[in-house]
């Protein structure tokens, strides 16, 4: 079997964001069965839903042995390494690693859905991806993320200087 490539999404706000999204990082490079090809620069965004602190986010590209359902577990699992607790729905958080792409396949499982289903809204999944990605298409629309990117209102997502 040949590797599979997925994409990922990073974001934080709560505690020291900039340092989490960093080992972060680092602790998926080091995890078996992991490979970063690639990693966007870190965007300072305003939240969407309800008040809370800006966000951190970025997107990541990971070359993987694992399948689905064992990567989603390791993302799961390295929240929880970084203190996430889960409060809900957009709740504010220390680390959310997000699956958004897996090669082009499209999965509707009760704990995973692939593409992410909010991802071709959100411009701060959008605007890192597309340094990182931007021809990829995502199956769904059948777009390349090059294109969703600028359907969308990117006022609320600026490089972190
Ligand atoms: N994540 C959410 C809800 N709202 N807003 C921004 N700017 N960035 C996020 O990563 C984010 C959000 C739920 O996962
Ligand atoms: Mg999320
Ligand atoms: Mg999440």
């Amino acid at each position: 079997m040949t590797d599979s490539m997925s994409a990922i999404a990073l974001g934080s706000n709560l505690g020291n964001s900039l340092e989490t999204l960093e080992n972060a990082v680092a602790v998926l490079a080091k995890t078996p069965g992991i490979l970063v090809k690639a990693r966007s620069q870190w965007y300072q965004t305003k939240a969407i839903g309800p008040p809370q602190p800006d966000y951190l986010n970025g997107c990541a590209i990971l070359q993987t042995t694992q399948q689905p359902l064992i990567l989603l577990n390791t993302l799961l699992e390295i929240e929880q390494q970084f203190g996430r607790v889960r409060q809900g729905r957009n709740a504010p958080r220390t680390l959310d690693l997000d699956l958004l792409l897996f090669d082009d396949i499209v999965l509707n499982e009760p704990e995973l859905e692939i593409p992410h289903p909010r991802m071709v809204e959100r411009a701060f999944v959008l605007v890192p991806l597309a340094e990182v990605a931007p021809d990829w298409i995502e199956p769904i629309s059948g777009k390349a993320i090059a294109e969703l990117v600028q359907a969308v209102d990117c006022s609320g997502v600026k490089k972190l200087v």
